[in-house]
Order: structure tokens, then sequence, then C-alpha cells
């Protein structure tokens, strides 16, 4: 398989030896140093493992290609660890049990959902090592959860806990942010739409104010929106492109996968704002500090399209990692970075 075909549309390949941390960036009561691993619910005999258990079993590796719902992509990373599949024989799920629920040992009890058909299916893995080492705490160890071909969020870190269900349960990022519960690359399916009605829509676009508001995959392209107040809004997926934005506040906001190609946003406000996987091709950022940002697997420029103007916006040091090797050479050339 040529790279091409392997990267699903609108992902960005990370630097090679790269693999940032995302979400969560510990377990709960990491002082806790032994780690059990325990299926439960609809099950004939529910079990708990340790990890040496775990690891006593027969290894399946796998060669799996990370896709990141905020555009990042990261290939061919060897994970090896027992297979769902392998541990279903020993606790039995009853023919009731049709979810299965990853419940992770985190700060916000993080958890996400699959069919179980589609478990088995994805060859779901629970990993206990990530290029021939045991996974570092930081990316989910001891014990992750693996879902090869659906966006890494189906992919639990620190999971301590498989609950097997007769329906479905939805995970932390699918009911609070809006994450599409099917979560395949290759159609998209990053986001639910917002369930705000168009006049809803278009009232809030005349207002100009859309603070701590929920619009996620809102459509506002081209529109005069100088001055746009968006302090705290929920603004993943949305479309701002061709927008005027100049002067508009996004403080806080969280913009992930967002829109603005070819916007004017000169003096605009990003301070704590969360950008990752946002499209600036073509915008004008004229007088913007990005510095504070979160920047993972953001463009500036895509193909043929014209370049981001960036020669007043400001980046700092630590963010240009967090970039795609060509988008970081073109920020490196123009932007002021702190
Ligand atoms: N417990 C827990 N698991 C999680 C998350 C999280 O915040 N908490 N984030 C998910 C998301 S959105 C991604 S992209 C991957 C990131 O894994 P990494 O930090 O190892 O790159 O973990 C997934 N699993
Ligand atoms: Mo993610």
């Amino acid at each position: 398989m040529t790279e091409l075909t392997k990267i699903p549309p609108g992902q960005q390949v990370v630097a090679s030896n790269k693999w940032p941390v995302i979400g969560e960036r510990e377990p709960a009561n990491s002082e806790k140093t032994s780690w059990t691993l325990s299926l439960g619910g609809l099950v004939e005999s529910p079990a708990t493992f340790s990890t040496s258990q775990l690891l006593s079993m027969p290894q399946t590796s796998l060669v799996v290609d990370i896709h990141c719902v905020t555009r990042w992509s990261k290939l061919d990373v060897p994970f090896s660890g027992v297979l769902l599949k392998d541990l279903l024989r020993l606790v039995e799920p009853k023919p009731n049990a049709k979810f299965v629920s990853f419940v992770s040992r985190s700060a916000r009890k993080h958890s996400t959902s699959l069919p179980l058909d589609v478990a088995i299916a994805h060859d779901c893995l629970i990993a206990l090592a990530a290029e021939g080492q045991p996974i570092e705490s930081g990316h989910g160890g001891p014990i992750r959860n693996i879902v090869p071909r659906k966006y890494f969020y189906k992919s639990v870190k620190w999971l301590e806990e498989i609950e097997f269900l007769e329906e479905d349960r939805l995970g932390y990022w699918e009911a609070d942010a809006g994450y599409h519960n099917l979560a395949d690359p290759w159609k998209e399916q990053r986001y639910m739409a917002a369930t705000i009605d168009r006049r809803t829509a278009a009232t809030l676009i005349d207002s100009k104010d859309f603070s701590n508001r929920d619009l996620r995959s809102i459509d506002a392209s081209n529109r005069n929106l100088d001055g746009l107040n968006a302090v705290g809004a929920k603004l993943r997926d949305a479309a701002f492109d061709n927008c005027s934005l100049a002067k508009a506040d996004f403080s806080d906001a969280n913009l992930s996968n967002a829109s603005f190609v070819g916007a004017n946003l000169s003096g605009a406000k990003f301070s704590g704002t969360d950008v990752e996987g946002a499209d600036f091709s073509g915008a004008d950022l004229t007088d913007v500090d990005l510095s504070g940002s979160s920047l993972i697997g953001a463009s500036f420029f895509s193909g043929e399209r014209t370049h981001a103007k960036l020669s007043a916006t400001t980046f700092s040091q630590h963010q240009l990692d967090s970039l795609n090797p060509g988008q970081r050479e073109f920020v490196v050339s123009i932007a002021r970075i702190q």
C-alpha cells in the first residue's frame, strides 16, 4: 500500500518519532502500582486479570495506523497484547450482550463504547506494549485499549474495566463533545451536528454573540462577523470560511477542526483557545497571538490554496513540534516565534 492510500481524508502525518499525548495525561491513583482489568456486566463468568496474567496469555501483535480526530495521523505503530476476542472465551458474554463499554481509571472515569461485533471485527486489542516496550503512562500504560481503523478516541487509555451491555452507553467524548459514535476515519465521521435549527443559527449569527454556547458544526461562512464575541463557545467543526472576523474574541473557545479558509482574523483573540486540527489556509492572521492556543494538527496552507498571512502572527517555540513538518516549515519561515 502506498503512504497516500493509508491516509484518510483530511488527515496529516505527524513528524516521524512524534507521538503527541492527547486528552488526559495521567491515570487516577497513579501511586497505586498494581493494575487490574475487570470484565463484567452481561457475562457468565466475570473475571479480573492482573497485568502479569494478561502478559502470560497468548500475545497478538498488530501494526496500527493512529488517526486522531483532530487531523493528525501516525502510521505503522506496532502494538501487542491480548485480543478482546480471546478474552471472550474466558468470560462468555451472554446472548443479550450487544455492546462493550471500555472504562478508564482516570479522573473523569473516561469511557468509550462499541457494538460487540464491531469490536471483534476490528481486532480490538487489550494492549500492553507499543513499539516493543511497555506502554508509557502518558499513552495509557500499563493497559490501554487499541481499536484499529477507528478514530483514536475509541482507544481508551488506562483501561481498567470492560462492561458488556445490552444497550449502548455513550462515552465521554461522544456524550460531552459530540464526537461521532461510529468514528470511521475513511468516512470522516468526526462529529455529530449540534441540535440547533437553522433559524436559531441565523439569529445568533446576526447577534454576533456566540459566547458560551454549544454551536458545534455551525456554518457561518461568508459573513461579516467583525468583533464577534465567541468567548468560551463550543465551535468544534464550525465553518467560518471567507468570513470577516476582525477583532473577534475566541478566548477559551473550542475551535478544534474549525475551518477559517480565507477568513480575515486580523486582531482576533485566541487566548486559551483550542484550535487543534483547525484550517487557517489563506486566512489573514495579522496581529494575532496564537502562543496560548493548542495547535496540534492545525494547518496554515493546504495544497494549492493560498498561504495564511502570518508575518505579524505570534507562535511560541514549544508549539512548533505539534505541527506537521510542512506546516511547521512554513510557520517558522514567516511568523514571529517567541
Ligand atoms: N482515559 C482516556 N483515554 C483517552 C483519552 C482521554 O482523554 N482519556 N483521549 C482519547 C483521544 S481523543 C485520543 S486522540 C487518544 C490519544 O492517545 P495518546 O495520548 O496516547 O496519543 O486517547 C484517547 N483515549
Ligand atoms: Mo483525539
